[in-house]
């Protein structure tokens, strides 16, 4: 009928495999707009959940939306990151296996918010008993708590996360949510001393000085203004519209009590923030030998009372290298710009170890210290791709990890299904996508790859320096086809590019990163700076900061550390949440075609509805199949004989499938479409429920 809209004209489709014939990217991003248009933000692609930020809070998030969705199947409602949240727990407690949630998206695209949204959905909707309560309150409230230390403003996102996290939450037999575990990755310290034009240290620093009570702030001789530390105001953006330092605080402070926090952890951990910005304050001069004094010690005064650390013994570490002889120990006077070093060293090294030990106490205070057996839901949220202006290599540690993800993406979705079609014998039309590997493989390789390299000439004190490590680089990569340098450039791209610059043609785009830096920030990584800052400062530091902190970190929070991410997550069955960002200046209801475009075609989208659309959404060996719904067939309850196979096919065919809606593979079943499988669900419960019923009936009998 002419003139009036359907509903699907309206909304569009709500999962991308039903979208007709269409597969062109200009339907997809027409489906996507339209839906947006309409503040319909996610939509599936079969249970992959597609979400694009709406920069607006929209009223979809109640207890009362939860309600809909907990235990109905996942085509029934409209596409919501609650029904992914469902899904995943109800096919946890069904076959008794461990999930994870793996969101991805460059930054600013919506990650930590889907990550808040599923925990708080677990967290409010599960099953619960009165003792697991306060469980559930710390899981929630661990979430302010690591986005104030963790977090900051960046250009691309007010609250962007500066570290990465993967949360296993914890269920009982019985699906109660009973505890929680949180590994950190990779926070970046360097922003505790420096920031980029336009972009904030992190927040709890603001919280405490914008926030803090005068009592408290006088205790720790803090002055109520930002504008007073100068690891505060490199670049006068303190105040930010969409923050609230004031009252960001006050939930902080609630959040420190209800995760087990006593007066006097909570005074030790400011004093210890406060002591980083009394740190930034110290101010060097040069005498006339052009060695670093200090020019008058009030603010080192306040951090030797913080710490609890002679002054005497901090302004030699600060001023001076201890160089150690055979049998004597010999100072030498550091210079202004080495002085400098050494203190923005330490404040990088208190804050790092800080957040650590934080992350430690969050993790007490959610155990679950009852033996039983549980499973777990892991989701990972870390920091998005990201391009800026200049790029370091913070940046580059950044856009490596998300590198590895979409491999771990492409390995389980688009790859291992293509060849477990083929391992199975199922007819298959390839399909062709982009696979990052030749990335990750440039950067990751061992001996050959870049942090390789950087590793290498980090081991030769003295004689490299980031220049060196870009020649290196030259040699060893020249030809490859995702790294460009000025020298190995035509002369149209050597124009864009300076000589200290190098180019990587990531994923998700090019990004051209400034070598200055990646040997210092890379040593420090590796807690190898000893040589460059004293060993006086560093015994200081290290006794100080395993004291007090609860022990060394030991682990090594560098890139590589992620290889270990990756088979924790390959032991698990994955979800996805693909994030898009909708436009640049974080405006409600706008989005930008050509930026959404990009998104979908650098995060495979494509392909993987392709893999969809001509695939099936589920598969399972036989045995297990027939072992679950067996009860469904009077030939097949309550033992099948035969081989599993053939059980398989006579109870497919008592529920009336239809030949295109499923194939037989050579160990397992394979099922177009989740609905159909969603059918079979709904009749075991019945089924279920008659059976408990007729064995209750029987034994009111004895
Ligand atoms: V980064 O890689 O950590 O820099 P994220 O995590 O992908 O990035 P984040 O979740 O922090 O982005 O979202 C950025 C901002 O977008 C939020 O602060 C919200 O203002 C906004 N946002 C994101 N998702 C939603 C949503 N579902 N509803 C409303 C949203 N606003
Ligand atoms: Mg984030």
């Amino acid at each position: 009928m002419e003139g009036a809209l359907t509903a699907r004209d309206r909304v569009g489709i709500q999962d991308f495999v039903l979208l007709d014939t269409h597969t062109s990217e200009t339907a997809f991003l027409g489906n996507l707009k339209k839906r947006f248009s309409e503040d319909l933000i996610y939509t599936y692609i079969g249970t992959l959940l597609v979400s694009v930020n709406p920069y607006k809070e929209l009223d979809i998030y109640s207890k009362k939306q939860m309600d809909i969705y907990m235990g109905v199947n996942f085509f029934e409602l409209p596409p919501h990151i609650y029904a992914l949240a469902d899904n995943a727990y109800h096919t946890m407690m069904a076959e008794a296996n461990n999930h994870f949630i793996l969101i991805s998206g460059e930054s600013g695209a919506g990650k930590t918010e889907a990550s808040k949204k599923i925990l708080q959905y677990y967290a409010v909707s599960c099953p619960s008993t009165t003792l697991l309560d306060s469980v559930r309150d710390r899981m929630l409230v661990s979430n302010p708590v690591l986005e104030a230390f963790g977090n900051a403003k960046t250009l691309k996102n007010d609250n962007s996360s500066r570290f990465g996290k993967y949360m296993d939450i914890q269920f009982d037999i019985q699906g109660d949510a009973v505890g929680g575990h949180i590994l950190s990755y990779l926070l970046e310290k360097s922003r505790v001393v420096h920031q980029n034009h336009g972009e904030r240290n992190f927040h709890i620093f603001y919280q405490l000085v914008e926030g803090g009570e005068e009592d408290l702030l006088h205790q720790l001789g803090l002055e109520s203004n930002c504008q007073h530390y100068s690891y505060l105001v490199q670049d006068e953006c303190a105040n930010v519209t969409s923050i609230n330092d004031k009252n960001d605080w006050k939930t902080v402070r609630n959040a420190l009590s209800v995760i087990d926090f006593d007066e006097s952890d909570i005074q030790h951990l400011f004093g210890i923030i406060a002591s980083v910005l009394h740190l930034g304050n110290v101010q060097f001069e040069a005498d006339s030998k052009g060695y670093a004094t200090l020019n008058k010690n009030t603010e080192l005064r306040w951090v030797s009372t913080l710490l609890g650390i002679n002054v005497q013994v901090l302004q030699e570490g600060l001023t001076y290298r201890k160089i150690e002889a055979k049998t004597d120990e010999v100072l030498s006077p550091f210079t202004v710009d080495h002085a400098i070093y050494a203190r923005n060293a330490l404040a990088k090294a208190i804050y790092g170890r800080t957040f650590t030990w934080l992350v430690n106490k969050i993790n007490d205070s959610m155990e679950n210290k009852e033996p039983s057996r549980k499973t777990v839901i892991g989701l990972l949220d870390i920091y998005g791709f990201e391009v800026f202006y200049v790029n370091s290599f913070e940046q580059f540690c950044i856009n490596y990890c998300n590198e590895k993800l979409q491999q771990l993406f492409i390995q389980l979705t688009l790859k291992s299904e293509q060849e477990e079609y083929e391992a199975e014998g199922i007819g298959w039309e390839p399909v062709q996508f982009f696979n990052n590997k030749i990335i990750c493989d440039l950067v990751e390789e061992k001996h050959r790859g870049i942090i390789s390299v950087l590793d290498e000439e980090c081991l030769r004190p003295g004689e490299a320096t980031d220049f060196t490590f870009l020649e290196k680089l030259e040699e060893k990569m020249g030809s490859h086809p995702h790294f460009i340098t000025h020298k190995l450039s035509d002369k149209k791209i050597r124009k864009t590019l300076d000589r200290g610059d190098f180019r990587l043609l990531h994923y998700a785009g090019e990004v051209t990163y400034g070598v200055v830096g990646f040997i210092d920030k890379n040593n420090d990584m590796l807690y190898r700076n000893i040589k460059y800052v004293s060993l006086l400062l560093w015994s200081i530091i290290h006794v100080y900061l395993t004291d007090k902190l609860l022990g060394d970190s030991t682990t090594d929070p560098r890139p590589s550390s992620l290889l270990g991410l990756t088979d924790i997550l390959m032991s698990k069955e994955p979800w996805y949440v693909r994030c898009l960002k909708s436009n640049e200046s974080k405006q409600p209801g706008r989005f930008d075609d050509v930026l959404v475009r990009h998104q979908v075609k650098y995060l495979g989208l494509m392909e993987h509805l392709r893999v969809r659309r001509a695939g099936f959404a589920y598969r399972r060996r036989y045995e297990l199949f027939l072992q679950r719904y067996k009860p469904l067939c009077p030939a097949t309850w309550p033992h099948w004989r035969g081989v599993a196979a053939e059980g398989v096919e006579v109870l497919v065919q008592h529920l009336g499938y239809l030949p295109d809606e499923y194939k037989m593979g050579r160990t397992k079943i394979f099922i177009r479409h989740p609905r159909t499988l969603f059918a079979t669900e709904d009749a075991f419960e019945v089924c279920k429920h008659k059976l408990a019923s007729r064995i209750q009936a029987q034994y009111k009998g004895y």
